[in-house]
């Protein structure tokens, strides 16, 4: 069940300055960052909100790390700006297989690694009217390295 907005994944040209945006306009703070080489960004993650369900609400800032990457191609195509939504749920392998089998092309065989040590997997924006959409599983927070 999906039980929150996790996160906004907002595609940017240079992340120090979009975190300082975000800082000096609302007072948001870098609660996490990271390189994620798999999926080529830079990104840092601001909390927002906790959430009902226990998990809690972010931003994502992305800056690509390879101009080839997923955000790299997009922000070559659209510019900075929303790049994703992602709704959090505590079994998203049991989530994505349930949406696959709606007719929906979930983009990983198996979760991939996200941030905080979460386990990620994005639903084809052309199948969800036009939004890509990711599923994600936060890690126990035993787990989570800051
Ligand atoms: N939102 C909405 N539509 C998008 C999109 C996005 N973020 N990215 C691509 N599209 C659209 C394109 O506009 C294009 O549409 P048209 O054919 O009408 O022009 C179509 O999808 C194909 O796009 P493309 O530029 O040819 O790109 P690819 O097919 O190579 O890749 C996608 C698209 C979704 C498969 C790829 O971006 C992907 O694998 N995304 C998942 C991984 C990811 O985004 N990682 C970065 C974030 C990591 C994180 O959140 O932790
Ligand atoms: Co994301």
């Amino acid at each position: 069940m999906l039980t929150r907005i996790d996160h906004i994944g907002i595609a940017c040209f240079d992340l120090d300055k979009t975190v300082e945006f975000y800082r000096a306009t609302y007072g948001f703070e870098v609660f996490h960052s990271e390189v994620n080489e798999e999926q080529g960004v830079r990104e840092a993650m601001l909390k927002i909100n906790e959430t009902s369900d226990g998990g809690a609400s972010y931003l994502q800032l992305l800056e690509p790390t390879r101009e080839d990457s997923a955000v790299g191609k997009w922000l070559a195509k659209n510019g900075e700006g929303v790049h994703h939504i992602a709704f959090g749920t505590a079994d998203v392998d049991g989530d994505s297989e349930a949406i696959r089998g709606k007719g929906v092309r979930v983009l990983y065989d198996e979760p991939r690694k996200g941030s905080m040590g979460s386990r990620i997997t994005f639903l084809h924006p052309k199948d969800c009217h036009g939004v890509l959409t990711e599923l994600v599983t936060a890690a126990p927070p035993s787990e989570t390295d800051h």
